[in-house]
């Protein structure tokens, strides 16, 4: 297999080559933002989408990125084809670049733009047919007054923090509820229910990252006709809902038959679930996306 060639700053470098400073403010302190995307049949998934979250992701910590929207796009998929990949996993990355040790960001220079292309598997497939087993972690989502779940910033703690969690628990993911105690977000995947027919998933004033796979699954849910609300949830609603699962761009959509030891429906992949599974692998490999 060919080696996978990562772009920094408009060059080239074979992926152990890719480097930056250890005086980046991406490593030194979280201070970065980023993308994760994916490409079928060498197509970006909604790559416009990505882009814009990418700036309002930059636009909220005032960090400027050095390259506009279109050269972004361009950059992206010259990356997957340098790297000969059709259907790839895409980290755009942006980081407040190297400076002085010190917080400020005034004293950096040269954010960092980085892109790698390679494959990626969260969950193994046979999880896709069987569902996840998620516990709650105690950890809570970030306040939105103290960092807004709505930053895809380069600092992941919180979600690691309850990612830790679920792993000592036996879990691949974690459900993670807001200051208020509601449902928020699983530490990398949006979550949804089923309930007596309808869809539900909790609103982005929950705290959460507005997935854009999120997003893709209400539109499909909708033209199949069902029901799509943005609702307040709480544990209750999850405990006692028909069909549980999970969406994101690395995850695509995976369903949920266990949270916190009890059985969700009939613990296996109810029939709305399977339909948005099929809709949004129909979706994905269609032309105009
Ligand atoms: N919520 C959070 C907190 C996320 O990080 C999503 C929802 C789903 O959003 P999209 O736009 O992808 O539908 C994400 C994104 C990982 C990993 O390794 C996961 C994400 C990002 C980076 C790494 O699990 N998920």
């Amino acid at each position: 297999m060919s080696q996978i060639e990562v772009f920094i700053n408009g060059h080239y470098y074979p992926k152990e080559d890719a480097k930056i400073s250890v005086y980046d403010h991406g490593l030194l302190y979280g201070d970065g933002v980023f993308e994760g995307m994916r490409a079928y049949s060498g197509r970006v998934f909604r790559l416009q989408e990505h882009l814009i979250r990418l700036e309002e992701s930059a636009a909220a910590i005032l960090l400027t990125i050095p390259l506009s929207r279109e050269e972004l796009a361009e950059a992206v998929k010259d990356t997957l084809k340098r790297n000969n990949l059709q259907d790839a996993y895409i980290r755009l990355i942006v980081t407040r670049g190297a400076g002085s040790l010190g917080l400020d960001p005034a004293r950096t220079s040269n954010p960092q733009v980085i892109i790698i292309t390679d494959h990626i598997e969260l969950y193994p497939r046979e999880l896709y047919e069987q569902g996840l087993k998620i516990i709650t972690a105690s950890t809570i989502r970030n306040h939105p007054a103290a960092l807004s779940p709505r930053i895809k910033s380069l600092n992941y703690l919180n979600n690691i923090m309850a990612k830790l969690e679920g792993r000592q628990a036996g879990c691949m993911e974690a459900l993670m509820l807001n200051v208020r105690g509601e449902v928020a977000e699983c530490t990398g995947d949006n979550i949804f229910i089923v309930r007596r027919g309808q869809l539900l998933t909790p609103p982005i004033d929950a705290g959460i990252l507005e997935g854009i796979t999120r997003n893709a699954v209400m539109e499909l849910a909708r033209n199949a006709g069902v029901t799509v609300r943005e609702t307040t949830l709480t544990r209750h609603d999850v405990y006692v809902a028909d069909e549980c699962f999970l969406t994101g761009s690395a995850a695509e959509v995976i369903p949920v038959v266990e949270v916190d030891q009890r059985t969700i429906g009939t613990g296996s992949v109810g029939p709305v679930t399977r339909r948005l599974m099929q809709d949004f692998h129909q979706l994905v490999r269609s032309s105009n996306e």
